[in-house]
């Protein structure tokens, strides 16, 4: 229970806008969370998963499967702050819309107050946000994915700040109506008011538009509150990586939605001696230290990770963290009790019941899981879980990484010359579209930082805010900026590259260049490894292959210039001249 009036007087003027039967708030014991799983099952939401213990079974509604960006705004008061990458409405405006939804939209349901710590509990990097939700999916998987309950209400105490989090599926039960097992509503806003720290979401019970704490608050809510606070919310995952007999570093890296965050930082290295541990899979909230350092915080709990091509081959501790206490959404049922999604094995099962619920056998000619079908999992249950994860004082950066899916121009990696060619680096992120957002795959798309569909406020502030982290410690105690692409192709469309493990021996150059061992070369667009420089040992890669890998062709990067500036026009007078300056210097460079 709580005395936060706040809290008490913001819960029951949701419950009186949105009706519901009953308001619940969550303690987030075991007993309430069985009782919630028991009252799923009955409703034909859950289906136990008798090879895992305490795991469901979870198909949604097929209309909603993934983030909806164009469903998602950003409200500022002034259209200019939430710039030209978000959809933006005037708050007054949204929430007139948004209050006439929510009039009665819990009618026949439970209001469930969820109190979460987004970072390890009482950490001066954390952060506390409540959720008001009629999901019980979102109450369990809200279970895994932050520290949850009474032991947060503790923290918050009587006048402490926490983000206002509003959630509904929009599927209010009249009397004698029978519920279905996905709830949703064909209208859907996920909706954030910067200035209130505030987030109104309606009518998805999927993932990040409804986990609330995830990218709602842990992305475009934090990044404007680390904006004006002197801090950083970015989309990345932190891994900690040890070269045989050698001293640990931690990494963070910053990757578009299904690019492989997960498997980087779960990685099961390829050459012997290595070790990588998992600090996260997704978000990174940092801030100095007193040493003058970036300190870095994973503040979920949990990982909501992409299911289909996720095997033992390809990430066996994502694969270990999920066999027990784990949630499946949108992957197919086996018929001895047990999930299957395309990737899990070389063979796939003679017959299963696929995410649609519908009979499936290897040759009727469609995916048995959504591409983005998901599992959510405890991250301490991930074997190679990093002993620091819950540290309230977070991990030291060494190094950022950007990246994204390019199977053309972009080397295998690239080291930024300095901070400021490292945040133009970041701005340059782009990649081939995925299935985490609704919309065509594979179209090239900008996605600054893997931040844009992120971002809180307007990208070129955002960009600002970068080039001003940088100042505001010793150039020697910022992390070094690299840029890496795993997804390059040769002539005939096949990877070059053979990623997963083997990206090990990319982070072993990084390492190196960190402590300015590694050899390089410097080129037009930045440094490069020589020939020799990354660790090909076993690999049986022919020396034309890694040439291929790290070759800078001059015209295609002329355009790429070209491009850029293009892009940058979107900004306008908001995009910091250091960008533009960034791309000057790289086009002489490429001149000369
Ligand atoms: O946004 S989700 O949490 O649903 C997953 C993602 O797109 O990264
Ligand atoms: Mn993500």
């Amino acid at each position: 229970m709580t005395n936060n009036k706040k809290l008490l007087q913001w819960v029951d003027e949701m419950a009186k806008l949105c009706k519901p039967d009953k308001v619940h708030w969550c303690d987030g014991s075991e007993e309430e969370n069985q009782m919630l799983i028991k009252k799923a099952i009955e409703t034909g939401s859950f289906t136990p998963v008798p090879k895992r213990p305490n795991s469901y079974w979870v198909p949604s509604d097929p209309k909603d499967v993934a983030r909806v960006e164009d469903r998602t705004y950003i409200c500022s008061e002034k259209k200019e702050d939430a710039g030209p990458t978000n959809n933006w409405m005037d708050p007054k405006e949204m929430k007139k819309i948004m209050t006439k939804l929510y009039d009665g939209c819990m009618v026949g349901r439970t209001m469930y107050v969820i109190p979460y710590s987004m970072g390890p509990l009482g950490s001066k990097i954390a952060h506390i946000g409540i959720e008001l939700t009629d999901s019980i999916y979102v109450v369990v998987n809200m279970r895994i994915m932050t520290r949850m309950g009474q032991k947060v209400l503790d923290i918050l105490g009587e006048d402490g700040f926490f983000v206002p989090c509003m959630h509904s599926v929009g599927s209010p039960l009249l009397e004698g109506q029978k519920d279905v097992p996905w709830p949703c509503n064909d209208t859907k806003y996920i909706t954030h008011f910067p200035e209130e720290r505030m987030i109104w979401s309606f009518g998805s019970g999927y993932g990040g538009n409804a986990l609330l704490g995830k990218k709602c608050f842990s992305l475009r809510i934090a990044s404007v509150m680390a904006h004006d606070e002197g801090w950083m919310a970015e989309h990345m995952l932190i891994l900690g990586v040890t070269p045989p007999g050698g001293e640990k570093k931690y990494i963070a890296a910053a990757f578009p939605s299904a690019c492989g965050k997960t498997n980087l930082a779960m990685m099961t290295p390829s050459l012997p001696g290595w070790k990588v541990e998992t600090v996260g899979d997704d978000i990174a909230w940092m801030k100095f230290g007193s040493d003058g350092r970036l300190y870095a915080i994973n503040p979920e709990y949990g990982f909501f990770g992409v299911a289909p091509g996720t095997s033992m081959e390809t990430n066996a501790n994502a694969m270990l963290s999920m066999t027990e206490n784990s949630i499946f959404t949108n992957v197919a049922f086996t018929d001895d009790g047990d999930v299957w999604w395309e990737g899990m094995t070389k063979e796939p099962p003679a017959h299963l019941t696929d995410w649609n619920g519908n009979d499936w056998t290897p040759d009727s000619g469609r995916k048995s899981s959504h591409p983005n079908a998901r599992f959510t999992a405890p991250a301490g249950q991930c074997p190679v879980i990093d002993p620091a994860w819950e540290d309230p004082n977070g991990v030291p950066i060494s190094a950022f990484l950007f990246g994204g899916r390019r199977s053309t121009v972009i080397p295998l990696v690239n080291e930024a010359y300095d901070w400021n060619h490292g945040v133009y680096l970041g701005s340059a992120a782009a990649s081939e579209t995925t299935a985490a957002a609704a919309g065509a795959v594979g179209k090239l798309r900008h996605d600054p930082f893997a931040m844009l569909p992120f971002c809180g406020y307007n990208m070129g502030d955002y960009f600002a805010h970068w080039i001003q982290i940088g100042r505001m410690t010793f150039p020697e105690k910022l992390p070094k900026i690299f840029y890496v692409n795993w997804f390059r192709k040769d002539e005939n469309g096949k990877f070059m590259w053979p990623g997963y493990g083997d990206n090990i021996r990319v982070i072993k150059w990084i390492l190196e260049r960190i402590d300015e061992t590694g050899e390089y070369v410097d080129t037009p667009i930045g440094r490069l490894p020589t020939k020799t420089a990354i660790d090909t040992s076993g690999l049986n890669m022919s020396p034309d292959t890694c040439l291929k890998l790290c070759y800078v062709d001059k015209q295609a990067w002329f355009e790429e210039v070209n491009e850029m500036r293009e892009y940058y026009k979107i900004f306008g007078d908001k995009l910091p001249k250091q960008l533009n300056e960034e791309l000057d210097k790289i086009e002489e460079r490429l001149k000369k």
